[in-house]
């Protein structure tokens, strides 16, 4: 199917696509990779009259490493977070969970910020950055603010951005000893989205004793679903089976997936709580090094 017919402005600077939301709002949306919005467009899902594509502000592509914070570009590619020595070194979690996301060539054009501001509740972006505890930055031409993952994704494809704001940067606290990590997902053909998926990051004293973590898991909700009461039974504690045993009798309360043609709501109940069980287990022995 073709799309129906748009207006198209490429912008090269970030003050010139704000400037452009701003006056377009609604009427506009952006384009980064293309890799969900093209197909929502031929299925005319989505009938935007503008296309403002972000692919020509270079300065919303890049990887920093510098401080305890990790910052990266919303339009650095997610092929690039892939193969970046930095991020399997401090961010082990997103080289894991990478490679998950479709196919290299989706990959190579899907950004970090389109997958985020998609927000498709078994995405591994949007998992990912709730379980390193991370934010993103959003500007408008008023103001720039930032909002943490918790609080960004509202519910299924819905976050808090509005028309006239430009997601530019993702935030991810780092450079911690003694973390572990884990993601695990479990999909019927490599590259389709996860029936159910599961991160776990979690850091241990010298006595291997946890002393902070969460673990999120995506494909059960509206949104990815961070199980917070599992870190407040873990903290303090090693982790033992009948810890992990308490945690998944929660992980079932907690989830509430939807049966569809691809799996049943039992059967993904089911995953759930396997794969809560697996990356803590994952991540404890990464942890423990
Ligand atoms: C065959 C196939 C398989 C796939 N499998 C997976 C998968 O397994 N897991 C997965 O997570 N994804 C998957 N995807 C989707 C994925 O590849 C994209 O990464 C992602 O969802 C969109 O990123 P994008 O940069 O292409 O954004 P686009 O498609 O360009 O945009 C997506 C949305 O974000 C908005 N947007 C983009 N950038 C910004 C910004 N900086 N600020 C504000 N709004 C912005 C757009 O307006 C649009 O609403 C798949 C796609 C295909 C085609």
């Amino acid at each position: 199917m073709k799309p129906a017919a748009f207006d198209y402005l490429r912008p090269s600077t970030l003050e010139e696509a704000l400037k452009l939301l701003d006056e377009l709002g609604d009427e506009a949306k952006v384009i980064a990779g293309g890799q969900s919005l093209v197909p929502i467009m031929n299925m005319r899902l989505a009938t935007p009259k503008c296309l403002i594509d972000i692919n020509q502000i270079p300065e919303l592509r890049y990887i920093e490493a510098d401080g305890p914070i990790l910052r990266i570009g919303a339009l650095t590619r997610q092929s690039e977070l892939e193969h970046s020595p930095v991020i399997r070194e401090r961010v082990g979690l997103m080289s894991e969970a990478i490679p998950y996301i479709g196919h290299v060539q989706t990959r190579n054009r899907g950004t970090v910020g389109g997958s985020l501001v998609h927000a498709d509740p078994t995405a591994e972006l949007p998992m990912t950055l709730l379980t390193l505890g991370g934010s993103v930055q959003i500007s408008s031409l008023e103001e720039t603010r930032e909002v943490k993952a918790e609080e960004f994704f509202i519910t299924y494809l819905t976050t808090d951005i509005l028309p006239n704001e430009l997601l530019t940067q993702v935030q991810i606290p780092w450079s911690v000893e003694r973390q572990g990590y884990a993601f695990t997902e479990f999909s019927r053909r490599h590259g389709d989205f996860a029936l159910v998926a599961g991160a776990c990051h979690m850091v241990l004293d010298q006595q291997d004793r946890i002393a902070a973590g969460r673990l999120v898991l995506g494909g059960v909700d509206a949104v990815p679903l961070w199980i917070e009461e599992a870190f407040d039974l873990l903290v303090g504690e090693k982790l033992s089976d009948s810890i992990i045993a308490r945690i998944q009798d929660i992980v079932e309360e907690r989830v509430d997936p939807e049966t569809d043609l691809h799996a049943s709501a039992d059967y993904r109940r089911h995953l759930a709580k396997v794969m809560a069980g697996d990356v803590l287990r994952q991540a404890y022995t990464k942890a423990k090094g």
